[in-house]
């Protein structure tokens, strides 16, 4: 399934604002504003849309271009080599490999796990789910509907047990195994927490106590949030490691373009895009697909 399919909101938005630029007569101010608008209304943010329109302009000067749809060949472009050097593969070094999801309540790091066993599982890869929150019965529950959907093991503590113990656990039981890969749940954290942001640090130490190494801590952020999705991933950079974003409920929202400013203003690269609410609807971000399915 490609994005180009799934984003049907996102890519209505960013098109319908270029509506205005496509019919001006040629490339004057009224363009670069008509531009600016339409990027930030796609969440692409300040900075990153005035860098990106500052090296179209100089590239559309030099050429002399005098056609607004040739700028758009630009920026599309200028977009695409903006990930040229982005490493989007996942890491699968560890032996097992243990992938942290952490974010904020209801962003949908639970449903990612279980959308994302359903693909390693198809691609072949074994899998064991750990229950790492513990706050609520109910959050074992939900991960462990997910697994019996795809037949992996589920490694649950009791209900305010201490997530690093159960993670640790799962890990144990994937190492004994050779199983390839640990998805480890966590419960929904404020980032302004202090408390609550050390215990992702123990986490992550505790989970590498045995075999298995971290290899990903996934933070997933709502792309309906906008721009505050930004804020907390800034906060969830600094106490952990984050090495990729996984950007959900981009079906439900006009703001693709947060997907630039997260690369460009964190150096996080978005590794994962959900799509909806069911199994398949997770997608592997693919760069040029992304952009097309902005543009078309
Ligand atoms: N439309 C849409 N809904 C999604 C997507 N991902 C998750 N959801 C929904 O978002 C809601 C919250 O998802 P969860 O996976 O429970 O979120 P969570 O981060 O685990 O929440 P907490 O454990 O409470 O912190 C559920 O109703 C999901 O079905 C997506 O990509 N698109
Ligand atoms: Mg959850």
């Amino acid at each position: 399934m490609s994005l180009r399919n799934k984003l049907g909101k996102p890519r209505a938005s960013f098109s319908d604002r270029l509506g205005v630029f496509r019919s001006r007569p040629q490339v004057d101010q009224a363009v670069w504003d008509d531009l600016e608008e339409a990027l930030l209304g796609a969440d692409v943010g300040l900075p990153t849309t005035s860098s990106l329109l500052k090296e179209v302009r100089r590239q559309a000067e030099e050429a002399a271009v005098v056609d607004p749809e040739e700028v758009l060949n630009l920026l599309r472009k200028e977009m695409v080599r903006f990930f040229q050097d982005v490493d989007l593969e996942l890491n699968r070094s560890g032996a097992p490999s243990v992938w942290l999801f952490v974010g904020v309540n209801g962003v949908g790091k639970t449903t990612t796990i279980g959308k994302l066993t359903h693909r390693e599982i198809t691609a072949g890869r074994s899998v064991v789910l750990a229950a790492g929150d513990t706050f609520r019965a109910a959050a074992v529950e939900q991960l462990t509907q997910w697994g019996n959907r795809s037949e992996v093991t589920v490694i649950s503590g009791a209900e305010g047990a201490d997530p690093s113990s159960v993670i640790f656990d799962a890990v144990e039981h994937a190492a004994s195994r050779g199983s390839d890969l640990v998805l480890a749940d966590t419960a929904g954290r404020v980032h302004t927490k202090s408390n609550l942001m050390d215990e992702l640090r123990k986490v992550r130490r505790v989970a590498e106590k045995g075999a298995g190494t971290v290899t990903e801590t996934l933070l997933v952020l709502d792309a309906t949030t906008g721009q505050n999705g930004l804020m907390q991933a800034k906060q969830f950079t600094e106490t952990a490691e984050v090495t990729g974003v996984v950007l959900t409920k981009l079906d439900g929202s006009a703001r693709g373009g947060i997907v630039l400013a997260i690369q460009n203003e964190l150096g996080i690269p978005v590794k994962l895009v959900g799509v909806g609410e069911s199994i398949e609807d997770l997608i592997i971000f693919e760069p040029t697909d992304f952009v097309d399915a902005l543009f078309d």
